[in-house]
């Protein structure tokens, strides 16, 4: 059953009902200014960080579930309604929402009233326009009183949802003619403010929740809205809001057009003199000037398309079919950029005061997303490189507003310097700019500590490779990947074994993933010595690479598939002598990426076992059997209950990497099939079953062992959708980029046919045809760039060239 359908020609998914199994959301902002807005109009904004700077107020946990937004109120002869039908939860006579990129748009209609409210952030503005249309389709005149509504959150979202007793007292506001101000400050006098503002005059507007709402009230029926009145309340503590009051007729078929603006301001440093409560409203006008009409807000999303249209120009494919086309050219790369923004902060499954950007997310979401803005990524790697420690370990997250790292969560998590060398590493074949290999980069974010980026790598590779245990494989410390292998927690004491702080390495537990990351991201690491004239190093890291590959395959095999890991006492994790948990997918997808066993005939075995034991009708589960107890010596993993989350559940991040492995031994169909169980868009038709959004993917889908097999949890903000784009768009479709130039080496199956691709790269634009006879499922057989046949299948670079028309002809 679907709730709605994709529109791919206006790049939207469109919800026909406000009721769907979940809030189904959608992102808008792309640089510093964020909202989260659902189909019914829930959500808040923030700027930069969902934790610290926090503009309007949310209640996860609350009951509706979705019900704090940024609200228009319309009553229309006592009949109370809103655009998006919540909070007032007025069933409309017409309802669609669409969701695009950056963008979403309700469109409803209640007795002949029509209301179209566009919602985005422009692409260099730190604030939300909100264009509200409402048109008289009736034929008699309508006088109706319109309101808005947005609860303010006092800044640090933690400390405005627990420390009350302070919290009350502080509330501040200014209101001048129809802009309200909200200037709360928090304890460290940042010296922001917000404000929401109409490009109208309004009859009155009200500022207190409470005599907007009535004292005791919920947002439904707000009173003001009732008896079609604010009161024109300033308030002073409690709970600051901005409403507005609008009058207005509306003759038969008229139609009047607001713009309303939700903005985000710093007063300018050198006001330090001035009285803590004072703003300087000389930003806040430059802002609305901007955008004060409904022509200069079309221009601005106007803008906002063509943001979109150039972004996801760069990479296009032109198939047979439809569900690769679409999720490929739309929905693949949106996601991948949301991910990159947000890391694991904010949605509606992250609270955005937990989370900040994690290490090892935020390499990972790199991954999908350096095509798109490289300049973005350059930075990004910079400011993650800074939080990582001397030794080469890393802060696990860090804040995206301060940038530093995260204490609570603290370090070691021993795959997280590895991620490091995948990022640089893509980016550098991306881009080709060895330059940011010599930026100074500091440790911990510590002044004189800058070292030269490519130290950083250095300092990475050799974390791995000097902390090995008595198998010869990494040390998993805390967790891996996967953090709920807590295995060393065995050693620390009862009851302290879901403590997120505490030993960073335990004895001598050992991860056969860590293994794989560094067989592959060893590898790129030789790669860039070799390209930077690091002889030495780039033969030290081949000679530790092969010592590597030879221990995973003397420790790390178990006769069918590879071992996940080796716990604190040394007993096998992930192995057919365990009593549960026998299978991982973790070590089969990234082993084979790497290409260990390959030659070996192990690869293709471990493959074979995940599609034997792993796999389901709604994708690949984590592991199998699930474990049905609390296993002291595996931590967190088996808290879970049987399919969900970590404990075999379907975990859709590591899907993409059985689907790659499948691509590197050449297995077209199968790389496909596992691609397709969890496509967004191939599973549109069981959105009854799935729940979560069908344009985007979940972390999560529930496993076979769940009551709820096949339902989805923790949409949005997943690697799953960097490392499915690289899928895609390298695995599959075979656009490579490499250190020296673009390679194309597709894997498809037998009869997926022929397809185009329109790349950009290193500033030059990619036109690659290629011709796929049926039956085949890899393998170029000859490749032509420009008329003139080439050997290979790289298409070799050539300095100021800004075009290449290349022709593929696999076989
Ligand atoms: C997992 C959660 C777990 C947490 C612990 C996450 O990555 O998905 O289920 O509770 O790690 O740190
Ligand atoms: O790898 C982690 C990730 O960092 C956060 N979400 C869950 C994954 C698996 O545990």
């Amino acid at each position: 059953m679907k709730f709605g359908h994709f529109d791919d020609k206006a790049k939207e998914y469109v919800i026909t009902t406000p009721h769907t199994p979940q809030p189904w959301i959608n992102y808008l902002g792309s640089n510093d200014f964020f909202s989260l807005i659902s189909n019914t109009c829930g959500g808040y904004s923030f700027y930069k960080d969902a934790k610290l700077l926090r503009i309007t107020r949310y209640r996860y946990n609350n009951i509706p579930v979705d019900s704090n937004g940024k609200y228009y109120y319309i009553n229309d002869d006592g009949v109370i309604w809103n655009p998006g039908t919540m909070p007032s939860g007025t069933e409309t006579d017409t309802y669609e929402c669409r969701h695009g990129l950056g963008y979403s748009r309700f469109h409803s209609s209640k007795n002949n009233l029509e209301a179209d409210l566009l919602a985005f952030v422009p692409v260099d503005a730190a604030c939300e326009i909100n264009c509200l249309t409402l048109k008289n389709n009736s034929d008699v005149a309508k006088n109706v009183s319109l309101f808005s509504y947005v609860e303010f959150c006092l800044w640090n979202a933690v400390d405005d949802s627990t420390n009350f007793q302070r919290n009350l007292s502080i509330g501040e506001v200014e209101v001048h003619g129809s802009t309200i101000y909200h200037k709360t400050e928090y304890r460290e006098r940042r010296r922001h403010y917000s404000f929401f503002t109409v490009n109208a005059p309004v009859q009155n507007f009200d500022t207190s929740r409470d005599e907007f709402l009535g004292a005791g009230n919920g947002n439904a029926f707000p009173e003001a809205v009732r008896r079609k009145k604010c009161s024109n309340s300033i308030a002073s503590g409690w709970y600051p809001i901005a409403a507005h009051q609008i009058d207005l007729t509306l003759a038969p078929g008229e139609e009047k057009t607001f713009v309303f603006m939700l903005g985000y301001c710093e007063n300018p440093a050198d006001n330090k003199w001035e009285a803590p409560n004072v703003i300087r409203k000389a930003p806040a006008k430059a802002l609305i000037e901007r955008f004060d009409t409904a022509e200069k807000a079309m221009a601005a999303f106007a803008e906002l398309k063509t943001y979109w249209e150039t972004l996801l120009a760069r990479f296009a494919v032109t198939s047979s079919n439809e569900h690769v086309d679409r999720m490929a050219n739309i929905w693949n790369q949106y996601q991948c950029m949301v991910t990159f923004n947000m890391s694991r902060s904010a949605s509606y499954y992250e609270s955005g005061t937990g989370r900040g950007m994690g290490f090892r997310d935020s390499c990972q979401d790199l991954l999908g997303f350096v095509h798109l803005i490289p300049e973005r990524a350059r930075e990004r790697i910079i400011d993650i490189a800074s939080t990582q420690f001397p030794d080469g370990s890393a802060y696990h997250q860090y804040q995206p507003l301060t940038k530093q790292g995260n204490l609570d969560v603290g370090s070691g998590f021993n795959d997280d310097p590895l991620w490091l060398i995948a990022a640089v590493s893509a980016y550098l074949k991306e881009t080709g700019d060895y330059g940011i290999l010599d930026e100074p980069v500091p440790f911990d974010c510590k002044k004189g500590s800058e070292v030269p980026l490519f130290e950083h790598l250095n300092k990475s590779f050799h974390y791995t490779a000097t902390h090995l245990g008595p198998h010869k494989l990494p040390l998993i410390g805390r967790a891996d990947w996967n953090d709920c292998l807590n295995l060393n927690c065995f050693s620390s004491e009862p009851g302290e074994s879901f403590q997120t702080t505490g030993p960073s390495e335990g004895p001598v537990a050992e991860s056969v993933f860590i293994a794989a990351m560094f067989v592959q991201y060893g590898k790129e690491f030789k790669e860039i010595c070799l390209r930077t004239g690091h002889e030495d190093l780039a033969k030290e890291a081949e000679s530790a690479v092969a010592d590597m590959y030879q221990a995973v395959l003397d420790a790390g095999w178990d006769g069918e598939w590879f071992l996940r890991a080796y716990d604190s006492q040394s007993a096998k994790v992930g192995s057919k002598e365990c009593e549960e948990g026998k299978i991982y997918i973790e070590p089969q997808g990234f082993c084979v990426m790497a290409e260990i066993g390959k030659e070996e005939g192990l690869a293709e075995k471990a493959l074979d076992s995940v599609h034997k034991h792993l796999e389901t009708k709604y994708g690949i589960m984590i592991l199998q059997p699930a474990y049905t107890r609390y296993h002291l010596e595996l931590g967190e993993i088996s808290s879970y209950p049987p399919g969900y989350k970590e404990n075999a559940g379907i975990f859709c991040h590591n899907n993409p990497w059985i689907s790659i492995a499948e691509a590197v031994l050449g297995r077209g169909d199968l790389a496909f099939d596992v691609y397709r169980k969890i496509c967004p868009s191939y599973i549109e038709e069981i959105s009854d079953v799935h729940r979560t959004e069908p344009y985007i993917y979940s972390q999560m889908v529930a496993g076979a062992d769940a009551a709820r097999f096949g339902e989805a949890k923790n949409s949005w903000l997943t690697g799953t959708a960097a490392w499915t784009f690289v899928n895609l768009s390298q695995a599959l479709l075979g656009i490579q980029p490499e250190y020296d130039g673009l390679a194309v080496n597709p894997c498809l199956p037998k009869n997926f046919g022929g397809l185009k691709i329109k790349r950009r790269y290193r500033d030059a634009e990619y036109y690659i045809d290629i011709r796929k006879p049926d039956g085949v499922e890899k393998g170029v057989a000859w490749m032509e760039v420009d008329g003139k046949k080439i050997a290979g299948n790289q298409i070799p670079l050539i300095p100021g060239k800004k075009e290449y028309h290349v022709t593929v002809q696999m076989g």
